[in-house]
């Protein structure tokens, strides 16, 4: 009897597809009892997110930035969109071989599977435990593309050796390895995502926390905000940014699942005595509360990855006086559970201001996205070098000793912000109706302080804008400026002078290596 004879024989490409239908299958399976086995066993560190995370810190620079300022707060969702599609390229591959040339498919898994083992092994947040979930997805993955391609090759035959039960009932078999393996894969992902939201216990910890307030000390509670701080035109965006609104820009694929009950921070490196704390520890300190604009080094011109917020947390100058800080140093390197790590001058951690170890943003317990429970806060600098979240450990160092991990990526070691404007209103391209135009937006120098804002009309001369009242030096500042304009289409730019006199640089250069330069310039039309 010869193939043909026993009418299996389908086309080929319909067997290809069949063949990667089973790689894709067996992936699956593996892949989400490695995510359920992670989500039991180790929260913040499973298989695919190490391995994404993993290929995040190698990238090469200029992708990772072009993807923050092409993506923006998206970038994590495209990043995981761009790896579902290669994870599954390589599954329907391995299925394909795995038929065509017995033990390649299922090799080729392998060698994934030993990637997933070494990425995990890779990641500081890492444990024995974590180490549970790759090996499943490596051996479930092997044996399941094994599995389906002998029940496909006895469906199918490659040779007339191969021929196994008669078609019907290895087409059954076949169907049913498929079916009852994708069935195995939907219950395990519902189980996953069930043992996920339950990580809510963390969620829960956070919503049982009681903030205390800001110590009743003079000088530690907030500054009231100034009547006239909002010139309230609208389109402008609020003063104080909503959590919910707030940028989030960090290396982490997964948010670290950090328990409150657990955590420690550790001072550490060039002190006199290390010191660890508690989170119940540092609660009980005198709190700080203070109102600080974030901004991120990767802002553009005109750029949104910036947010002010009213921070609670305990001041970093008063733990490292704790500790006691040794002669030479000149550098706090702070790290996060998840290993970033950023290069803050110890100056900016000893001085007057307000770098604050916070517990609070807005009133509310430390959003988990935002570095729940503890993160710094540090007025004057870009959060590269000083914001770090979920934050465990501050060494006390030098420059000449320690890099941090942007730094070693194409940005600079240091990052005090650029004083910088922009214009929210009107909108680019936007049309508004004739008469006086309100030109309104944000200018910002952390803790220099804004003095002026002006604005220039089709490269005009510059003429000073209206400044709403100051929150802090180390909080943006809104101005506003009501221009009369002729109908038809005009250009409008703005730039800031801080309290030092030094106007903003109005040259453009990128965001690399320690932030933007240049004007912020709308074009728009009137009716
Ligand atoms: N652990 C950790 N902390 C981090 C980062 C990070 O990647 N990991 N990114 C920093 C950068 S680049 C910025 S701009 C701020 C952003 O803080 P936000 O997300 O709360 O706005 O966090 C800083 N802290
Ligand atoms: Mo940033």
């Amino acid at each position: 009897m010869t193939i043909e004879e026993t009418g299996r024989c389908t086309g080929m490409g319909r067997i290809n597809g069949w063949a990667a239908l089973s790689g894709l299958v067996a992936v699956a399976i593996a892949l989400i009892a490695a995510e359920l086995t992670a989500a039991l066993v180790s929260p913040s560190v499973s298989p695919v997110t190490a391995v994404g995370s993993t290929v995040i810190d190698v990238l090469p620079p200029g992708v990772k930035d072009w993807a923050i300022e092409t993506f923006g707060t998206a970038d994590k969702l495209v990043f995981l969109g761009t790896m579902f599609v290669i994870i599954a390229g390589v599954a329907a591959g391995a299925g394909i071989l795995e038929y065509r040339w017995r033990r390649s498919g299922a090799a080729l898994v392998l060698v994934f599977g030993l990637a997933g083992i070494a990425a995990v092994a890779a990641r500081p947040q890492s444990s024995t435990a974590a180490f549970a979930a790759p090996v499943v997805a490596l051996v479930l993955g092997v044996m399941l593309v094994t599995v389906l391609t002998d029940r496909l090759v006895a469906w199918q035959p490659r040779r007339a050796a191969d021929v196994g039960p008669p078609g019907p009932v290895a087409r059954r078999r076949f169907l049913q390895g498929v079916g009852v393996g994708g069935a195995a894969a939907a219950l395990a992902g519902t189980a996953a995502s069930l043992v996920r939201s339950s990580q809510s216990l963390v969620t829960q910890a956070r919503e049982q926390i009681r903030l205390p307030a800001p110590d009743a000390v003079a000088g530690r509670a907030a500054a009231v905000i100034p009547a006239g701080a909002d010139l309230g035109v609208d389109g402008v965006p609020p003063l104080v940014t909503p959590n919910d609104n707030y940028y989030r820009i960090d290396t982490a694929l997964v948010v670290p699942v950090v328990d409150p009950g657990t955590w420690r921070l550790r001072v550490t490196g060039m002190v006199d005595r290390e010191v660890e704390l508690t989170f119940d520890e540092l609660l009980a300190k005198p709190l700080v509360e203070s109102y600080i604009t974030l901004a991120c080094v990767s802002n553009v011109v005109g750029g949104d990855l910036i947010g002010n917020a009213k921070w609670l947390g305990w001041p970093v100058r008063e733990l490292l006086a704790m500790a006691g800080v040794q002669e030479g140093a000149d550098m706090v390197l702070s790290r996060s559970v998840d290993g970033f790590t950023a290069s803050t001058p110890l100056d900016a951690m000893t001085d007057d201001r307000d770098s604050l170890i916070a517990v609070g943003m807005n009133g509310e317990t430390l959003p988990v996205e935002h570095g729940f429970p503890v993160r710094l806060v540090v007025p004057g600098l870009y959060g590269f070098v000083s914001a770090t979240k979920w934050v465990t450990e501050l060494k006390v160092t030098r420059y000449a000793d320690d890099v941090a991990y942007w730094s070693t990526r194409g940005w600079s070691e240091r990052g005090p912000v650029k004083t910088s404007s922009r214009i929210d209103v009107p909108r680019e391209r936007s049309t508004v109706p004739a008469g006086t135009v309100q030109i309104a937006g944000y200018a910002w120098a952390q803790h220099r302080g804004i003095e002026a804002v002006q604005v220039r009309v089709d490269d005009g001369s510059w003429q000073p804008a209206t400044l709403a009242a100051e929150i802090s030096r180390d909080t943006w500042r809104q101005f506003s400026a009501a221009l009369d304009l002729a109908p038809g289409s005009h250009t409008v730019q703005v730039r800031a002078v801080d309290s030092t006199g030094a106007v903003q640089v109005d040259r453009a250069s990128p965001v690399t290596p320690d932030g933007a330069t240049g004007l912020h310039t709308v074009t728009f039309t009137v009716s």
